[in-house]
């Protein structure tokens, strides 16, 4: 799959795309990142890309036509969605990820955040995504989030462990805890039952500890998910321990 992004800081988006996970996809041919400056899709003399606002108030708006002749020249004819990253879209979560992973080309627009003429909103992009509920300067790390998260969900991207994992009982509950050596650090211990060799304790003990932290930090998780019987059932073990305590 390919990503292309539209921006008016190339630099910014290089360097965060160009490293790890995403760096080996691109390598192996799996993904295709471009950057592309918008300023490059101006026809004027000064290569401008924003103008003042009509109707008063002061900051600078995303002028239509460069972003209008970028997405035309950049659009494939395959599979392809156009999204404008601004905080009024929205919110970009895994389920998005995945869906977006879906198309053979995701096309990503930095938005500024003084704003973007509208008529890019209502005649050109397929959607807006915001990241999250607080205000950043420009959409360019929305953009390099947006991209790391999709490619998760794009095979052969990230390794076999990872995916594993992933797809495992403990998809849509926050993680348990993880311990490496050394077994005891400056006193503290890591939990015994790590070292019980009985695989079956252990996933039952994981999947506890999954869970009563999910419950205690992002119980909106637990109500938008089927439980298991051996969920419930720990859940039960964890509420009675609660009380009990
Ligand atoms: Cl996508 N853009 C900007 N400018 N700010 C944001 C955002 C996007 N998502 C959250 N805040």
């Amino acid at each position: 799959m390919r990503f292309d992004i539209i921006t008016i800081f190339p630099g910014l988006l290089e360097s965060l795309l160009t490293a790890g996970v995403l760096k080996k996809a691109v390598e192996k041919g799996i993904l295709q990142v471009r950057v592309h400056d918008l300023r490059d899709y101006t026809t004027d003399k000064h290569r401008q890309v924003d103008d003042r606002p009509y109707g008063g108030l002061e900051g600078m708006v995303l002028k239509p036509e460069p972003i209008f002749r970028a997405v035309e020249a950049i659009r494939e004819p395959v599979e392809s969605v156009t999204c404008l990253l601004t905080p009024q879209g929205e919110r970009f979560d895994s389920r998005l990820a995945e869906k977006l992973a879906g198309y053979r080309q995701v096309i990503l627009i930095c938005g500024r955040y003084e704003g973007v003429d509208e008529r890019v909103v209502e005649h050109l992009v397929d959607r807006e995504i915001s990241i999250g509920d607080y205000v950043l300067t420009g959409g360019e790390l929305a953009a390099a989030v947006v991209v790391e998260a999709v490619s998760r969900f794009v095979p052969g991207v990230v390794g076999k462990e990872e995916s594993v994992r992933h797809d495992s009982f403990t998809a849509g509950l926050l993680d348990f805890p993880q311990y490496t050596r050394p077994r005891e650090y400056r006193g503290y211990r890591v939990p015994s039952v790590l070292f019980s060799g009985d695989h079956k304790k252990i996933a039952r003990w994981r999947l506890k500890k999954a869970l009563e932290k999910t419950l205690a930090r992002r119980p909106d998780l637990l109500e938008s998910r089927q439980l298991s019987s051996e969920e419930e059932e720990l859940l039960e073990e964890i509420k009675k321990e609660r009380k009990d305590s």
